[in-house]
């Protein structure tokens, strides 16, 4: 399993729009119009999350959701992680 640092994860991240490297994962901060828009957003994460047996660290407040991608078995950040997240962006 690859694991990434800030430098290599940058040619990937490219492709992954307001996706940012921080501290050995990967975050982006989604806004929606209500709070009721912010839950259907995290169930359809939570949807591909159980497809792809891997876990995103999720913090709402009100019609905000941020996402927080790593692997915790490798203690870093993988191709998981980008898996994920670019299944995220297909929603
Ligand atoms: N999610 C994340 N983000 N990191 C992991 O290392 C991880 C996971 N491990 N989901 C999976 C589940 C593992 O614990 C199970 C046993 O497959």
């Amino acid at each position: 399993m690859n694991i990434y640092n800030e430098i290599t994860a940058q040619p990937i991240l490219k492709e992954l729009k307001d996706w940012k490297y921080n501290d050995s994962g990967i975050e982006k901060k989604f806004v929606f119009k209500n709070f009721s828009q912010a839950l259907a957003f995290i169930v359809q994460v939570g949807i591909i999350a159980e497809k792809h047996n891997h876990h995103p660290e999720l913090f709402n407040v009100y019609n905000k959701v941020d996402i927080r991608l790593s692997t915790h078995d490798a203690d870093g950040l993988t191709d998981k992680d980008f898996n994920l997240a670019k299944a995220i962006e297909q929603l």
